[in-house]
C-alpha cells in the first residue's frame, strides 16, 4: 500500500526557542552555544547568523570572527525538551506511528490517519500552524511516499517551508536531485561520486547497480534504489498513546494560586476538543501537571473519573500546595486504559 510520510524538522530549533523567550532577539544574528573563552562551539544559530556563514558545530571563536556582532546564548536544555514534548503531543493527535530522530525532528506515518479527510498535505499544514501557535516556533515539513523523500522535502524550503512530493511527481523530482541531498552521502562519498562524473540521481541511475556496488559496496546498492526514489523503510512505531493532555506555558509566571484555578475552564475546553473523537470509556484517570518556575514539575492523578471540571479543580488545588514557587506551566490530561491488558483479562 502507498505510504504517506511526513517529516518535520524545526527551524534553527534552540535559537528559535530562545527568540520566542526573548522576542527582542529576532532579526539580529544570534546563536546558542558555549562561550569563546571556554573554547565553546555553536549548537545552532538563527538564519540571520547563517548569512555570515555560521553553522552548527563551528567554534564560537571562529563564529565571532565572521560575525563580530553575534550574540551567543548559553544552552538551556530543559526548555528545549519542554518544547519538543509539546510538539510531539501535537503529532500524536494524527498518528501513533511517530519516529523521533532528535528533539526537533520526527517522521510521522499518516497513511491510516482519518484527520483532514486523509490528506497528508493538509495534516502537515495543520501541524505547522499548531506548532507555530502553541510553541511559538516554526517547523518545516516534507510530505512524500517514503522516509527518504519526506526528509529531502522538509529541507527543500527551509525555513518555515512545506514541500510535497506526490507519488506521480517522484520520478521527475528524483532525476534532478543532487546526490549531495541523499542522506548518508557525506563529504567523502560526494567527492568520490563527483570524480566519477555523478552529480545528480539521473546520472547515478545510469552508472548502474553493479558499478555502484563495485565502488561503494552495499551502500552502492542503496544509492541505486534511492536514485529511483525507492525506500521501503518503515516508520518505527512508538508505544501506543497512553495519555492525552493540554498545557499552557504562561507569558509570565503566576504567583497567585487563585489565578491558576481560573485557567481551568479554557484548558478544559481545549481538552474537550481534543477528546471529541475518543471513546470516554477508554479513560482511566484524570491528571494535572504543574511546572514551577524552577522547572520542577509535579503531577497528581485521580482514578475512575471521566475528567470533569471539579476533578481538575480539586487536583490542582492539591498540586499547588507542593511548592511555593510561581507557576510556569499548567496542564490537564487523561490517561487511557491499557487495551492489551483489557484483552488479556477477557481471556482470563
Ligand atoms: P538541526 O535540526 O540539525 O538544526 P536546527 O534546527 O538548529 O536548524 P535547521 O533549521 O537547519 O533545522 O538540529 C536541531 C538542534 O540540535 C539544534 O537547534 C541544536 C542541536 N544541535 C547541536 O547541539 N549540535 C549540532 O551539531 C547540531 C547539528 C544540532
Ligand atoms: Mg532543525
Amino acid at each position: 500500500m502507498q505510504q504517506k510520510i511526513i517529516h518535520i524538522d524545526a527551524d534553527c530549533f534552540y535559537a528559535a526557542v530562545e527568540m520566542r523567550e526573548q522576542p527582542q532577539l529576532r532579526g539580529r544574528p544570534m546563536a546558542v552555544g558555549g562561550s569563546s573563552e571556554r573554547r565553546g562551539v555553536l549548537t545552532t544559530c538563527n538564519y540571520e547568523a547563517r548569512r555570515f556563514g555560521l553553522r552548527s558545530a563551528m567554534s564560537s571563536a571562529q563564529a565571532l570572527k565572521l560575525c563580530p556582532q553575534l550574540l551567543i546564548l548559553p544552552i538551556r536544555m530543559p526548555l528545549y525538551k519542554e518544547v519538543s514534548a509539546q510538539m510531539r503531543n501535537i503529532f500524536a493527535d494524527y498518528t501513533d506511528l511517530i519516529e523521533p530522530l532528535s528533539l526537533d525532528e520526527a517522521y510521522l506515518d499518516v497513511s491510516q490517519s482519518p484527520a483532514q479527510g486523509g490528506s497528508a498535505t493538509n495534516i502537515a499544514k495543520e501541524i505547522r500552524k499548531r506548532v507555530e501557535r502553541n510553541c511559538g516556533i516554526t517547523v518545516s515539513a516534507g510530505v512524500a511516499p517514503n522516509k527518504f523523500l519526506a526528509k529531502v522535502a522538509s529541507d527543500w524550503n527551509k525555513p518555515n517551508g512545506l514541500t510535497v512530493i506526490a507519488p506521480e511527481q517522484v520520478e521527475d523530482f528524483v532525476r534532478q536531485l543532487d546526490v549531495d541531498k541523499i542522506h548518508g552521502v557525506g563529504k567523502v562519498t560526494s567527492q568520490k561520486l563527483h570524480k566519477l562524473g555523478i552529480y545528480n540521481c539521473e546520472q547515478l541511475r545510469q552508472v548502474g547497480k553493479l558499478q555502484l556496488s563495485k565502488h561503494f559496496g552495499s551502500f552502492g546498492q542503496r544509492l541505486f534504489e534511492l536514485a529511483h526514489g525507492r525506500d521501503d523503510r518503515k516508520v518505527i512505531n512508538q508505544r501506543k498513546r497512553k495519555s492525552l493532555s493540554v498545557e499552557r506555558t504562561f507569558d509570565q509566571d503566576i504567583c497567585d494560586r487563585q489565578m491558576c484555578l481560573t485557567k481551568i475552564p479554557e484548558l478544559m475546553q481545549e481538552l474537550a476538543k481534543r477528546l471529541q473523537h475518543i471513546d470516554k470509556q477508554k479513560i482511566k484517570n484524570a491528571f494535572v501537571k504543574v511546572k514551577f518556575n524552577d522547572f520542577n514539575s509535579t503531577t497528581l492523578e485521580l482514578a475512575g473519573t471521566t475528567a470533569k471540571s471539579e476533578d481538575y479543580k480539586k487536583l490542582l488545588q492539591q498540586a499547588l500546595l507542593r511548592s511555593e514557587r510561581p507557576v510556569r506551566l499548567l496542564g490537564l490530561g487523561v490517561r487511557f486504559k491499557d487495551e492489551s491488558q483489557q484483552q488479556l483479562r477477557l481471556f482470563d
